[in-house]
């Protein structure tokens, strides 16, 4: 039985750290009581409802010769590259661990004891979803907090490839891309998407498809943008479902109301000023929808077209957060040195306002 109190023991502190990362992250990083408050009583019950057994615990522990650390220094398949990789870890870290004390006090002859641990087991399920329902909320609403917002356009892109480009944005720190390419076949943007998930989702920086939902949607990409005349917004969410972002093009506030009304997540306005990126779009809609968009628009959007080094800090000045650019990134020397000296611009116009 001596082994038995080992595994017990080992896995009630596996369980309980597991929740402890959970709970800090709820409390410290999502600021999130109601969470904080259901993942501390899962904790409290897991520590608690073993109690009797401390003593019979530390007589059978013997961390220094566990080949648990061994192995894990040998490998990395811990390894977690974002916080939702980190919370979904830790989560199967509790439920596993939780299935270990229960089947093991079962053997021990402490049946009762073991139910407690099946209850703690199906609280964490619920604590699940409840957790990624919020956290989605919540990064669904900060989505578009970041300066810069950037967009593929490999005609633009003077010789280099997509990839390259976008490898190029991240390291230029941009938090946020948009794959965009009107005159691809299928399966070439179906490649490159593929690619650029890995390295954005490495790099924890969000992905978003445009057009393409079905490409989205088998790459796994945080996101579609659709324009007006693309399918019903309605019809997106039902084939992206709840968790998917979507972005929708607007270009008046007529369209901006419509667009929170149905469902999006966040809005395009724009065209800001004149472009020839977008072959067929509507004339520029000035600074004064985006004055409108300040004002009243209260899920996230983006400013978009026509923007240059040259004339962001109208855009920036004018109280608009984030703001997008294809062709004076894409199409820039340097595009790491580009993106810096825009932030510098944005910066500065933000420390004026
Ligand atoms: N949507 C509205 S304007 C536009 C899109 C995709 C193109 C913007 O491109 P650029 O090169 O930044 O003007
Ligand atoms: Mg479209």
């Amino acid at each position: 039985m001596d082994k038995i109190y080992r595994i017990i023991d080992a896995n009630i502190n596996r369980v309980a750290e597991g929740l402890r990362v959970l709970e800090d992250l709820a409390r410290f990083y999502y600021e999130e009581p109601q969470l904080t408050e259901e993942i501390k009583k899962i904790r409290h019950r897991v520590r608690k409802s073993a109690n009797n057994f401390y003593s019979d615990f530390l007589d059978h522990r013997d961390s220094i010769n566990d080949l648990g650390l061994e192995i894990s220094q040998k490998n990395d398949l811990d390894n977690k590259v974002n916080i939702k990789e980190l919370i979904m870890g830790n989560f199967k870290r509790v439920q596993e661990g939780l299935r270990v004390i229960e089947e093991n006090f079962k053997i021990a002859g402490h049946y009762e004891v073991s139910k407690v641990y099946e209850a703690c087991r199906y609280d964490s399920y619920t604590v699940e979803k409840l957790y990624f329902s919020k956290v989605n909320k919540i990064i669904k609403k900060n989505l578009l907090d970041t300066d810069l917002y950037c967009l593929t356009a490999e005609e633009y892109s003077r010789g280099r490839n997509n990839i390259e480009v976008v490898q190029q944005m991240i390291e230029a720190g941009v938090k946020i891309i948009q794959y965009r390419e009107k005159d691809k076949k299928m399966l070439y943007k179906y490649e490159e998407c593929k690619k650029i998930r890995e390295l954005t989702r490495q790099a924890g920086v969000t992905f978003i498809v445009n057009d393409d939902i079905d490409i989205a949607l088998l790459v796994k990409a945080d996101g579609v943008h659709i324009g007006q005349e693309d399918l019903p917004i309605e019809k997106v969410r039902e084939l992206v479902g709840d968790e998917m972002i979507i972005g929708l093009s607007t270009h008046s506030p007529l369209q901006a109301q419509d667009a929170i009304a149905r469902g999006a997540d966040y809005i395009g306005v724009g065209p800001i000023f004149r472009t020839f990126t977008k072959k067929d779009v509507c004339d520029p809609v000035g600074l004064e929808y985006l004055e409108y968009a300040v004002k009243s628009v209260n899920i996230p959007f983006v400013a978009i077209g026509g923007i240059k080094e040259n004339n962001v800090a109208e855009v920036a000045k004018r109280g608009a957060k984030c703001i997008a650019m294809v062709t004076e990134i894409v199409g820039a020397d340097d595009i790491k040195q580009k993106v810096e000296s825009i932030r510098n611009i944005i910066k500065q116009c933000r420390s004026e306002n």
